[in-house]
């Protein structure tokens, strides 16, 4: 019998011709990305003196290249995830926050690679389109000119559950990587082109806290004593703090929202960072699987392997959990790559940033990229090559902070600026070969360097513009929120996360808002 051939016969016979060029297999190289989320980048490659064992990370740092200074772009989950996608920063795509991403059908790096005859496989989270988290995450970030404060998270807890043998906690995670590992295992080898495995992790984020409210603030601390065990407790250390008073009045802000300017003993901050290490830990384990299902299919060979992760995790440093801040603990991510031509024990000094993964996979590929990616590739470091900017930019605009943020980071300099807003605040400049904790800010002493500074971040981003827009944007998103809910505004604004202490003063607030909506656009 004779069968009809349909379009889409056709177009995987066309498909299938491309990744066959005269007959031979399309040879170029497979990729493997893991990103975890909120893992501090300060971790990798500590060697004897590490806080915590990560083998798999370690087997990672010793037999490929260990990019030491790597920084996310905006640290918070779909803003960070939108620049690493896109390959572009924050303000070239809007995606302020965590409602407001990439649109759906954005032309990523997937695309990308994809149209140039790449398979793609997809598992685990991945965060950059437009229209998800809760709604109490996009009203804090439109309502942060508001002249209030509230608690928007629950206090940060430590919670330690089951027993030494307790291995699999964030349970979803091990799902995403139980179907990673059996895909490289049993059909990576199949495939007729070239692949790239994405794994997308949520630990070592916090875990939710349902004594929140409907909303569930994420400041579960987790773990179990099976991974408390790889956690080096001598070596964790109690992270100074400046006196409430002597903190930033945008830090402060942060503290508060994040419910962190109460007491805390050692004893609680202790094991919050223990915690947090034992969840790194277990991560670095799923990382294992994988490279071990890679092993094992023998695909090791022909493939790169990349890990890193959305942004870092405060863990207490600078009286603060979560991100969302320019501090190392929350901006410094992990990245490092191994594959063929790798060099091993390779550590990468240059500053390098999640927008350089788009135009590092087209570079892997052999694949064209599209024009004005503002990233560059990684791979010319491992040759030596260091012909590439000396600056990384990131910055933020969302929750839990009072102004929008923009960090430029060159030399051993990290130069703070806040938006040009309705509070003019004073920038920052630590200096992180002399102040590795970024507990002396010079922006006052040094006004020569902050005038410096300030011209070359306003030369990557018109950031008093910028920040304009986002308000535009806040208010607009707000208004429209506000009409769509009609008559049930009142209700629905005070049950979001900061019902607690929008409750001490519900009219004081919705006074406070009022207000901020009545004020003119500048
Ligand atoms: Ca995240």
């Amino acid at each position: 019998m004779k069968r009809k051939l349909d379009c889409s016969v056709v177009f995987l016979v066309i498909v299938g011709m491309s990744s066959i060029v005269g007959g031979a297999k399309d040879d170029r190289k497979n990729i493997v990305f893991v990103i975890c989320d909120s893992m501090d980048g300060r971790l990798i490659g500590q060697g004897k003196d590490s806080i915590v064992d990560l083998p798999n990370l370690n087997y990672m740092v010793q037999n490929g290249v260990n990019f030491k200074n790597t920084y996310t772009n905006s640290p918070i989950c779909c803003p960070s995830r939108s620049a690493l996608w896109s390959g572009l920063h924050t303000h070239v795509t809007q995606s302020w926050n965590n409602y407001k991403g990439l649109p759906r059908n954005y032309p990523t790096w997937q695309v990308r690679l994809e149209q140039q005859g790449y398979h793609t496989q997809v598992y685990g989270k991945t965060d950059y389109v437009s229209g998800h988290h809760t709604e109490s995450n996009r009203v804090e970030a439109w309502t942060r000119n508001v002249n209030f404060t509230l608690a928007q998270e629950g206090r940060p807890t430590p919670v330690l559950v089951g027993d030494s043998s307790t291995v699999r906690i964030q349970v979803k995670d091990w799902v995403s990587t139980d179907l990673a590992s059996k895909w490289l295992l049993h059909d990576a080898p199949k495939q007729q082109k070239p692949w790239l495995l994405y794994l997308g992790l949520n630990l070592p984020h916090p875990y939710p806290t349902p004594s929140m409210g409907k909303n569930f603030g994420g400041s579960t601390f987790m773990t179990s004593p099976y991974w408390l065990e790889k956690v080096n407790s001598s070596k964790v250390t109690i992270p100074k703090w400046l006196p409430l008073s002597q903190m930033h009045p945008v830090d402060y802000y942060s503290s508060a929202t994040k419910n962190c300017t109460s007491d805390f003993t050692r004893d609680d901050i202790m094991k919050i960072r223990e915690y947090y290490y034992g969840m790194c830990a277990e991560t670095d384990a799923m990382l294992g699987q994988v490279l071990d299902a890679l092993k094992t299919s023998g695909q090791a060979d022909s493939t790169y392997v990349f890990f890193t992760s959305d942004h870092g995790e405060l863990a207490m440093e600078h009286r603060q959990f979560y991100k969302m801040s320019m501090y190392e603990a929350s901006a410094h991510v992990p990245m490092v790559l191994t594959g063929p031509d790798v060099p091993a024990g390779k550590v990468v000094d240059d500053l390098t940033s999640l927008v350089d993964v788009f135009p590092t996979f087209m570079d892997i590929a052999n694949a064209s990229k599209p024009p004005g990616l503002n990233g560059t590739s990684l791979l010319p470091l491992l040759k030596d090559n260091t012909d590439r900017p000396d600056w990384v930019l990131s910055q933020y605009h969302g929750c839990n902070v009072n102004m929008s943020t923009y960090m430029l980071r060159t030399g051993s300099l990290k130069y703070v600026a806040f938006g040009d807003g309705p509070h003019q605040v004073s920038p920052q400049l630590f200096d992180l070969e002399e102040d590795p904790d970024e507990l002396h800010n010079l922006a006052e002493d040094r006004p020569d360097l902050v005038s410096q500074l300030d011209k070359k971040l306003q030369e990557l981003v018109d950031y008093p513009t910028v920040t304009r827009e986002v308000q535009k944007y806040n208010r607009e998103s707000f208004t429209a929120w506000k009409a769509k809910l009609g008559s049930r505004y009142k209700e629905e604004i005070a049950n979001l996360r900061w019902w607690k202490d929008w409750q001490k003063d519900p009219q004081g607030n919705e006074e406070n808002v009022e207000e901020w909506l009545n004020q003119l656009l500048s």
